[in-house]
């Protein structure tokens, strides 16, 4: 882990520095925690150049439409992409909703088949089914396996000449399972289908590439990698977005108005109607800067090195199973303790200060799947250590003991 120490880490989050408790945040896949450098340049616009972006002409105006496209400009180069394919929308959900409205609605007919897996969170399933029923495509899934991997030893039962559309998880927020994506996108491309990629949970963690990946969509939010709520990207190939029509009308996304019709912006604004959320994409950039700092490699080691500490210590337990690989995972854990209801457990742990989450965690298929009304799942970033996980441990065989 050279240098890099989580307890240093604090010192940059107030929310640890400020709190009396010690905090043992383990809900990191829900949202991650705001270091001081995102709250003091949300801060530094409100409060230095506060102005609407695009339209000012005085000075402080020009800097925060200046601000706000070098914010753009920082996220596209963090993702491998040109700053025209970085729309800017309020998180994953509503960049994977600008797509099933303003390309799927568009180019989908009855004839057509949308492929998504079994391990989708419901911002990349219902979006899809809602697409389906307007468009009267049908909607086809990948199922996954008992290891939580897809299930993609014969592609050629999903991937067909109706395929048209497929959308996948890069990183599933229950099982942790890392999908080989590239592959996938590959497997739809080789039947000339559209892809997109759910990354809500992967970014925070691990390089991404758009070049390397080459989907011709990525979503992902910015709360889940310590920016600001209310910001999220939507990645789009160029070209893609070039022949879309707009998601949403209002200013700065037309050319020219009449009475009667407009013309649209250049991209990425023909997709960015009304007054953004100028702050929050600008604490993104912020964010991501912060995670460049400590370097993403950093990051995704010492994301690796806690999951497997916590599930060596996890499976020294009689009591606990654990959902999906093992092993091979982004440091997400769901799982089980015989005898204890998962908001009972998390209700126990908050008691010593442990933030868990317990619930169907806004994947219901899953959940129908594994055969469990809900579930637990504690999941880890940059300021979480083996002592975190320790108290955690310790924490969960008191409440098993309890209800033994
Ligand atoms: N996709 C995945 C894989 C997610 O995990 C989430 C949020 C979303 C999409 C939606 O992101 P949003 O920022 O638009 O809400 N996942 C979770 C979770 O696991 N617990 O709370 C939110």
């Amino acid at each position: 882990m050279g240098n890099f120490d989580p307890i240093q880490i604090r010192e940059d989050f107030p929310i640890y520095t400020n709190s009396e408790l010690p905090l043992v945040y383990l809900d990191n896949a829900a949202t991650t925690q705001r270091p001081q450098a995102v709250l003091d340049e949300l801060n530094r616009y409100y409060t230095e150049f506060n102005a609407n972006v695009h339209r000012a002409v005085y000075s402080f105006g020009e800097k925060a439409t200046a601000v706000y496209e070098d914010s753009r400009q920082t996220i596209a180069d963090f993702i491998g992409a040109d700053n025209t394919s970085i729309i800017f929308t309020s998180g994953t959900t509503e960049s994977i909703n600008l797509v099933a409205y303003a390309w799927a609605r568009n180019n989908l007919t009855s004839e057509d088949e949308i492929l998504v897996t079994e391990m989708e969170h419901h911002s990349n399933l219902v979006p899809w089914q809602l697409a389906a029923k307007a468009t009267r495509a049908s909607l086809k899934y990948i199922p996954f396996n008992e290891d939580g991997s897809l299930d993609l030893e014969d592609p050629d039962k999903y991937f067909t000449a109706k395929t048209k559309f497929v959308a996948v998880t890069h990183q599933s927020n229950v099982l942790g399972t890392i999908n080989p994506v590239k592959d996938i996108v590959r497997m739809a491309h080789d039947v000339g289908a559209v892809t997109l990629v759910d990354g809500a949970q992967w970014v925070p963690h691990g390089r991404t590439d758009m070049q390397d990946i080459d989907c011709d969509f990525y979503a992902f939010s910015g709360h889940k990698m310590l920016g600001p709520t209310g910001i999220g990207i939507l990645y789009g190939k160029p070209e893609m977005l070039e022949k879309m029509q707009p998601f949403q009308g209002g200013g700065e996304m037309i050319k020219s108005v009449t009475m009667e019709q407009a013309t649209w912006n250049d991209i990425p604004y023909k997709f960015e109607a009304g007054t953004p959320n100028i702050a929050q994409a600008i604490g993104l950039g912020a964010a991501v800067k912060y995670i460049q700092g400590i370097g993403l490699d950093v990051i995704q080691n010492h994301g690796r090195d806690l999951t497997k500490y916590a599930i060596k210590k996890l499976t020294q337990m009689d009591s606990i199973k654990i959902h999906g690989n093992q092993h091979d995972r982004g440091p997400v854990i769901s799982f089980e303790v015989t005898g204890v209801h998962p908001h009972d457990l998390a209700q126990f742990l908050d008691q010593d200060g442990i933030a868990i989450r317990a619930g169907q965690l806004c994947a219901q298929p899953i959940m129908d799947k594994l055969g469990v009304f809900a579930t637990n799942r504690a999941s880890f970033y940059i300021y979480n250590n083996e002592q975190d996980i320790n108290k955690f441990c310790e924490s969960i065989e008191k409440t098993a003991r309890i209800f033994a």
